[in-house]
């Protein structure tokens, strides 16, 4: 025998879907000296596809049936019965997020419509760059009994399934067709899971007969193995380039992005911004990275700003970005910065970001390139007037919020505004809890109003904006972090994508407090709609009138009733004070709470100056289209290419 003729004790013989499983509960994650389990559960849908293969191989894991070669998981991970394919993946992102990217789930499906149920997730994940492993089953290798239920059935290729469909959503995509080919997918995935700036969806795709296929495997495969979470330094000579354009600069500003709460920099932003007296203004991603009431903190910057940071960002000569993608969100649609002369340095991991603007690209983590910049700028500061300035700014903004959350509206018109259950939430939630939302109108609300005082007490999935995330996604943040109450704030549009997840947070035992805010209809796009001169058209849940139109009485709906159908606690309210009453009794219990709130679909914002584009039809016979589109060009040719 020679020395690379595996002995009987350095394989074990193993199903395909055995290996997966065994592999999963062996990956670890270190940064900064910590250690983690990288995979914190997988969460899953049995059908045919995967319940003889994936599925029996999790029984077995949860029963430790011995396998006889005396191996013994290094971490638990438990399986978790979800109810839509898609909610999973978005407990997973929620999840991971939360996790700050360092542990995540890995998601099982069956062929056909359980796996392309999960497409949708697969995009939100990428977008937004969070970690998720997706296990969609695909249509068997062998094809003895093709086409099977579910097969697409191409003409032109029978290669091609609907799993195919992952690959442009995913950061990385493989098939395993054969066993050989598995460990090479799993070491792929995970090198893309735990790549600061590769990282989001990883998909491995495994036909159902292969999944339950016996193969030797290597023992080395089944090893733990620690991923190094790695903070690329930048380079010094651009270290340099980017201090010298600070201090060139009259007014700088920070954008800081999803990047700096990832990495865990917002200490180190916080020493940086302190000490040069630059102010910051926050993405979705971004809010968190500085309390709400930092003085240099101006709070959201974009479309759905605040005048304090839109003010400064219209001024700023120089911005110095910070894990942002600049989303048309952030940027106003490339309209909040009108500084002709203004310049941008992008300190990001990722290639793709940091040249956007045209800007300095310092190619590195977000707490090691603000280190590095903080210690090339020693002794610099902007003067105390601007510094002056900013805290200013910050607090005429407070007392905009101040009044919206306080104003009195519910008691004037007997439905609640908008801004007052944010009001409300504010009041009863604890500096570490988390709110949570994604979708409507609530998560500009949320962006330009919520006074964030932890770095992860704010959670809006804007990447993606997938209505349907807020309860599964709020599951999965309360799972990272079950010392924190989570407020899952959702309007009735997005509950009825998908209140299904409820089921699965009375299973779990995973306490959330869902606020639903009920207005019938799409406040968002209704005003959205409304100011681009198509009139509402179609946002409002109505009965047919007698001309046809979508405009009648409101639909007798009850979603408290059907939240109460799921399992769940359910405290129906009108007025603020029962409002506030209601939250305090969920936050005290231990099971999770729906309060379902009737609000006005009317209900404004406060605005911040920041623009979206969203073009408006060219030619119309509509006056309200033919003014939106007059206002329209005006905004348009603010517009900046920033080259
Ligand atoms: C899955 C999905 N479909 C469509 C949209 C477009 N969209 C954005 S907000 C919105 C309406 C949301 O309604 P609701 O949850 O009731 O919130 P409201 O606008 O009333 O605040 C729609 C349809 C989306 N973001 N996601
Ligand atoms: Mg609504």
């Amino acid at each position: 025998m020679s020395a690379e003729t595996p002995t009987a004790a350095s394989t074990v013989r193993l199903t395909v879907a055995q290996a997966v499983v065994r592999f999963l509960s062996c990956q670890f994650t270190e940064r900064d000296g910590q250690r983690q389990q990288f995979f914190g559960g997988v969460l899953g849908i049995f059908g045919h596809g995967n319940v003889a293969g994936v599925g029996q191989a999790l029984l077995e894991a949860e029963l430790e049936a011995d396998a006889g070669d005396g191996w013994k998981p290094a971490a638990q991970v438990p399986y978790i019965t979800g109810r839509n394919e898609q909610a999973m993946v978005h407990t997973a992102v929620g999840y991971a997020r939360q996790k700050d990217r360092l542990q995540t789930m890995a998601v099982t499906a069956s062929i056909g419509p359980g796996s392309s149920n999960m497409l949708t997730g697969a995009a939100l994940a990428t977008i937004n760059r969070i970690p998720v492993l997706l296990l969609p089953s695909d249509v068997f290798a062998t094809r003895v009994a093709s086409p099977v239920l579910q097969e697409l059935e191409q003409d032109y290729g029978y290669d091609v399934s609907v799993n195919d469909a992952f690959r442009p959503l995913s950061r990385f995509f493989d098939r395993v067709w054969r066993p050989e080919q598995l460990p090479a997918a799993l070491l792929g995935a995970m090198r893309v899971l735990t790549d600061p700036a590769q990282t989001g969806a990883a998909t491995i795709s495994l036909p159902q007969d292969v999944q339950a296929e016996a193969f030797d495997w290597p023992v080395e495969l089944f090893r733990e193995r620690t991923w190094r979470i790695v903070r690329p330094a930048p380079e010094k000579a651009l270290v340099e380039e980017a201090a010298a354009l600070v201090r060139a600069a009259k007014a700088p500003m920070v954008v800081a992005g999803g990047g700096v709460t990832y990495s865990g920099a917002d200490d180190a932003l916080r020493a940086f911004v302190e000490a040069t007296g630059i102010p910051v203004g926050q993405s979705q991603a971004g809010k968190g990275t500085l309390p709400y009431d930092h003085p240099l903190c101006l709070g959201a910057i974009g479309s759905t700003g605040t005048t304090a940071a839109n003010e400064i960002a219209a001024e700023a000569d120089l911005v110095i970005g910070i894990g942002t993608r600049y989303s048309d969100f952030t940027t106003a649609s490339r309209t909040a910065f009108q500084n002709p002369d203004v310049r941008f340095v992008n300190i990001n991991v990722a290639g793709l970001d940091s040249v956007k603007h045209a800007g300095l690209p310092v190619l590195a983590d977000a707490r090691e390139a603000l280190e590095a910049l903080g210690a090339a700028l020693e002794g610099f500061s902007t003067p105390d007037a601007y510094r002056e300035r900013a805290a200013r700014l910050n607090r005429e903004w407070d007392a905009v919020v101040d009044r919206y959350y306080n104003s009195g509206l519910g008691e004037r018109d007997g439905v609640l505004a908008q801004a007052e259950v944010l009001g409300a939430v504010d009041e009863v939630a604890e500096a570490r809890d988390v709110v949570v939302c994604a979708a409507g109108s609530l998560p500009g609300d949320l962006h330009c109003m919520w006074r964030t005082r932890d770095r992860k007490g704010y959670h809006v999935e804007y990447g993606y904006s997938c209505m349907g995330y807020e309860i599964p996604g709020g599951i999965g943040v309360r799972m990272a972090a079950p010392d924190r109450d989570v407020f899952i704030t959702v309007g009735d549009g997005s509950y009825l994508m998908m209140p299904t997840e409820l089921v699965t947070a009375v299973q779990e035992r995973v306490k959330v407090i869902v606020v639903l805010l009920q207005n019938h209809g799409f406040a968002s796009i209704g005003a959205l709609s409304e100011s681009r001169g198509s009139q509402r058209y179609g946002t409002k849940y109505r009965y047919r009138d007698e001309q046809g139109h979508l405009a009648g009485d409101k639909l007798p709906v009850d979603l408290a009733a059907n939240a109460e159908s799921l399992g769940v606690r359910v405290l129906r309210v009108t007025t603020r004070a029962e409002l506030v009453a209601a939250l305090r009794v969920a936050k005290a219990s231990e099971e999770s709470t729906v309060v379902h709130v009737e609000t006005d679909l009317y209900s404004e914002a406060p605005d911040g100056g920041g623009w979206w584009d969203v073009p408006v039809s060219e030619v119309s016979h509509l006056a309200s289209t033919q003014t939106a589109r007059a206002e329209y060009e005006v905004h348009k040719a603010r517009q900046r290419p920033l080259l």
